[in-house]
């Protein structure tokens, strides 16, 4: 089943379906169920991700690919500092669409740096390392695949160099905002005098706009919530029918909350790992927040995990924006 991977690669695996399938059972079995949205990401995730940062309606990629090809210059400006050699770690690097902008510019301009992406996801690692060899032969990468402040770790093992860490996509609004806060504590303390943080925030904004991101009628974002009750069933031996249950996304515009459910859409049982849940009808599963910022929502998290912000970078339409804490 594991084709040639050795026995250390094995074990690694199911310690990892261990901890997916210990999570998952406790998440189920507290009131009100959840499940983490960290784990959306297998190689169908993946693939449904990418579909998601296609569609018309999401507008974040775009908004966020529009500083990055307009505003690398002020970006690398800031993280270049006094020329010392650095490692650029990217948290949740994806398939490094944005980044590539800034790794190119940094690259053309001889800048003394290695990448790091980090990724939950070993599929959309290996298919950025191909990429990126191809487009960008002089980059020096080297990828982590795991949890964020294990990998951080790893990095600051493997290498001494000061650090710029990239946290973009918006990904910090998948914490709840005090969860937020106690990650950007955790990042300013494994962090040193003159590393920095560039960081991208989704803006709160017209409350239609963000609901129309999330809640798109060709059911694609319904599918990504969905997958990961096939992915429980493929990996843990449960036996969830998809047809029994639906998406429903909420926006708040008092909080900046825009959260997603699966709705189970009759009273009904699902065995997981010979175990059982009872669903009641229209009993929630809480998925995903995607937090939304204002500017002072900003400055307050900064202030609050002890870093100091220096610059803002905003898209043409003020939807989003890259800050670079220092
Ligand atoms: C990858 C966390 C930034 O919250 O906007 C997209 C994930 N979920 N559509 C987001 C997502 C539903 C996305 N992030």
């Amino acid at each position: 089943k594991f084709g040639l991977q050795s026995e250390h690669q094995q074990d690694n695996i199911s310690q990892t379906i261990q901890k997916f399938r210990q999570e998952v059972l406790e998440d189920l079995g507290n009131t009100p169920k959840k499940l983490s949205s960290k784990y959306f990401y297998d190689s169908i995730g993946d693939n449904l991700f990418q579909q998601i940062m296609a569609m018309q309606t999401y507008y974040l990629t775009n908004c966020e690919l529009d500083i990055f090809k307009n505003k690398t210059a002020d970006i690398a400006h800031f993280i270049k500092a006094d020329e010392e050699p650095f490692d650029l770690i990217e948290l949740g690097a994806g398939d490094a669409m944005k980044s590539s902008y800034l790794l190119r510019r940094l690259i053309d301009q001889d800048v003394n740096f290695s990448y790091m992406p980090i990724d939950i996801s070993g599929n959309i690692l290996s298919l950025l390392k191909t990429n990126l060899n191809k487009s960008i032969p002089n980059l020096e990468i080297t990828c982590l695949k795991g949890e964020y402040f294990e990998m951080i770790d790893q990095a600051t093992a493997l290498s001494s160099r000061r650090k710029v860490v990239l946290f973009l996509g918006s990904n910090i609004g998948n914490m709840e905002l005090e969860e937020a806060t106690q990650f950007c504590s955790s990042l300013h303390q494994k962090l040193n005098v003159g590393d920095y943080l560039v960081m991208g925030f989704d803006l709160k904004k017209h409350p239609q706009t963000i609901l129309n991101a999330y809640d798109d009628p060709t059911g694609i974002t319904a599918k990504f919530n969905l997958n990961l009750l096939a992915r429980i069933n493929r990996e843990l031996e449960a036996n969830f029918d998809l047809n029994q249950f639906e998406h429903y996304q909420t926006y708040d515009p008092l909080s900046g909350a825009c959260r997603s459910y699966l709705i189970s859409l009759a009273a009904q049982q699902v065995i997981i790992d010979n175990q059982h849940i009872s669903f009641l009808e229209n009993e929630p599963i809480y998925m995903e927040i995607s937090q939304k910022f204002s500017d002072n929502d900003i400055r307050q998290l900064a202030h609050q995990s002890g870093f100091s912000p220096i610059s803002e970078l905003y898209d043409s339409k003020n939807w989003f924006v890259d800050v670079i804490w220092q």
